[in-house]
């Protein structure tokens, strides 16, 4: 399998983050894709290539073209006002608020576009986004033109981020802009399945009411897991799309016992809906080593996931979305592929 990966992610580094009360490093560190493409390399997954370079279109499809235009000016606007340091947002349109009242000031716009201070910006951080974004789009080119898989080696990550909001370390939502390029080239219908242990809401919110693009989501349970204010069971989508979003929200302490069960349900799912091509958001957070995580995976159920998947039969680009434990991550999502491959 074809793995795609820019060496632009690293740019988006010394982010900070809001952890109770304090302003600290951020988990989602570039280490994290060294790992990964490390641990590619020691499994011979096959070649690591650099994306094609790709036009904003498909992005401004997914997300609204404003808020695509704020991602590429946020840290000019961010120095331009005087800043140096990690533009982080401190107010957000929530209830009660307008959410049509685009203000001029970045320090305002960066609430108006984000809705939470995940996803704070560096000097690196568009290029990183856009080339995570490329790494999406590319692999997904790869899968279009015959190849069985590929590999978006991505980050930042993407499955938080909606239709006009960051949040969760993310910007664009690249598993999402697959999926919009696989229907581009052809596939009727596309699942996208989402196995990263927190919910991703974005990918959710942006294909809400579109039948031709299938949403199945296996996380940690709203009640007690970011991001708490989506990804409950009883959403299941509306008007067109009614019927083809799927939550199995999941305790914490969930094991492989468990998980592997909802696993099975979300595959039939997306055999039942007739998906021609499939995403997978491949968090590996769910690992039980993982430092903001709560399900108890461990290195040896990975392979397995994999398996399952492949069993469906469908053309499949994986897009890389969570996962913390930088010295683990790189054999979990591995092992996801490479028990793709071996199936
Ligand atoms: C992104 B992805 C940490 C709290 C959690 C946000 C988590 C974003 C996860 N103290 N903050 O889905 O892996
Ligand atoms: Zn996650």
């Amino acid at each position: 399998m074809k793995s795609v990966h820019s060496p632009l992610h690293a740019g988006h580094a010394g982010q900070t983050e809001l952890v109770a009360g304090r302003i600290l490093p951020g988990f989602e560190r570039p280490e994290r894709a060294e790992f990964v493409r490390a641990a590619v390399e020691r499994a011979g997954l096959g070649p690591i290539l650099e994306p094609t370079p790709q036009t904003l279109d498909v992005a401004r499809r997914v997300h609204r073209p404003d808020y695509v235009d704020f991602l590429r000016q946020a840290w000019d606007l961010w120095v331009t006002a005087g800043n140096d340091g990690p533009a982080l947002p401190f107010v957000w349109p929530t209830r009660g608020l307008r959410d049509d009242l685009r203000p001029e000031k970045i320090s305002a716009l960066l609430g108006f576009y984000a809705f939470d201070g995940g996803s704070a910006f560096v000097a690196g951080t568009w290029g990183a986004i856009e080339s995570s974004y490329a790494c999406a789009l590319t692999a997904a080119d790869i899968v279009a033109a015959g190849e069985r898989a590929a590999f978006a080696l991505a980050r930042p990550p993407g499955h938080h981020a909606g239709r006009r909001t960051a949040g969760g370390y993310c910007y664009l939502n690249n598993a999402a802009c697959a999926a919009e390029r696989l229907r581009d080239r052809g596939a009727k219908r596309v699942a996208v399945l989402d196995v990263d242990f927190h919910h991703g809401n974005g990918t959710q919110e942006i294909f809400w009411t579109r039948a031709d693009v299938a949403v199945v989501n296996l996380h940690g349970d709203p009640a007690t897991e970011y991001p708490y204010f989506l990804g409950a069971a009883d959403e299941i989508g509306a008007g067109p799309g009614e019927g083809y979003n799927l939550n199995l929200p999941m305790p914490p302490g969930t094991d492989w016992a468990v998980w592997s069960e909802a696993l099975e349900r979300g595959c039939r799912h997306i055999a039942e809906v007739g998906a021609e091509a499939l995403v997978v958001s491949l968090g590996v957070d769910t690992y039980e080593g993982d430092p903001i995580s709560h399900f108890r995976l461990k290195t040896a159920d990975y392979p397995a996931i994999g398996a399952r998947i492949a069993r469906l039969g469908l053309p499949t680009v994986f897009v890389l979305e969570g996962g913390y434990a930088v010295a683990a991550i790189g054999d979990n999502v591995t092992g996801v592929l490479t028990g793709f491959e071996c199936a």
